[in-house]
């Protein structure tokens, strides 16, 4: 039987039914010869092609919802001080996005940072290299013990060193100082506190004598976020190099001082010797040093008694 020819030539030999029958059968011959042909480029070309892998994710952490943290949608903001109580370093406001991140509902606390020293001897207070904090590491802990009653409040008289030393062994890191303002700002827009612009000792722990220490971690209302003592409690460090004028020269997306980006500080922290971000107020300080806004430099050894920190995670 011929399938194959011209159709003039078909047509010279045979009647016009059977042209019909054998142009069918050519035209079906031809799809199933092009579907084959398809199949096996599709089932050969990763064998073929050593460059061709299976797309592997940047980001190794699992996107299950980590326990303790919030996931803060991505957006943008107006970043910096919009009052008159702003100091030059809140300036200019200028605007920011920001990608999704997850953010702790608390301060790191006590028995948190215990169970990390324990994990890791190496920053023990008897362990810590000497170039890693300011002599007054823990000072108020007794060896590897917190003070009795202490476990639920934010560990404080912690170096930046420290800090991140503990967010690496969490899995998680330290925010940034635009991601630490966007979810302190809780979703309103400039304004002074994470609930608005009047001061409110029902809503933070803030001013000598209420309650003059540090509170119980989640003591006070979330704000708009479900974030606890973004403002109050202890200060909290933030990964950024401090500039007083990086607002001046803030990229729009994901701003991040002395780094090209938050992977950086793995493997990295260590070199780290200019001084770092600190944001927020701490349990002894005014209202105007509770601003969302302001910003402070700290070196990276400083252990502040009204200091602490806070973790973020990428999403
Ligand atoms: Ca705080």
């Amino acid at each position: 039987m011929r399938i194959s020819g011209t159709p003039k030539s078909v047509e010279k030999g045979s009647g016009k039914k059977d042209f019909i029958v054998r142009k069918a059968f050519r035209a079906y011959t031809l799809v199933i010869i092009g579907l084959l042909s398809v199949f096996i480029q599709g089932c050969g070309g990763d064998k073929e092609s050593p460059d061709r892998v299976k797309p592997v994710s940047a980001d190794p952490l699992p996107l299950a919802k980590p326990r303790g943290m919030v996931l803060i949608p991505a957006g943008e903001f107006q970043m910096g001080g919009h009052d008159r109580e702003a100091e030059a370093n809140e300036l200019p406001v200028h605007t920011v996005y920001i990608d999704a991140f997850y953010m702790d509902k608390h301060e790191v606390t006590n028995s948190e940072f215990q169970k990390f020293i324990l994990a890791k001897p190496n920053w023990q207070r008897g362990w810590i290299k000497d170039r890693f904090h300011d002599g007054r590491y823990l000072e108020h802990w007794n060896g590897n013990k917190y003070p009795r009653g202490y476990a639920n409040h934010p560990v404080r008289y912690v170096s930046w060193y420290a800090a991140v030393a503990y967010a690496r062994w969490a899995g998680k890191r330290l925010p940034t100082e635009a991601e630490w303002e966007y979810a302190a700002r809780g979703g309103l827009q400039g304004k002074k506190y994470p609930w608005g612009d009047v001061p409110d000792t029902g809503k933070a722990n803030y001013t000598s004598g209420n309650p003059g220490d540090t509170t119980p971690v989640g003591k006070y209302p979330s704000n708009g976020h479900g974030l606890h003592d973004m403002t109050g409690n202890v200060a909290e460090w933030c990964l950024d190099k401090y500039d007083k004028n990086f607002y001046s020269i803030s990229p729009r997306e994901n701003p991040l001082s002395g780094a090209e980006n938050v992977n950086w500080f793995i493997g990295h922290f260590t070199r780290v010797e200019t001084d770092r971000v600190v944001r927020d107020g701490y349990w002894h300080h005014s209202p105007k040093g509770l601003r969302i806004s302001i910003r402070s430099p700290g070196s990276p050894s400083d252990c502040y008694g009204g200091g602490g920190f806070r973790c973020a995670r990428t999403q």
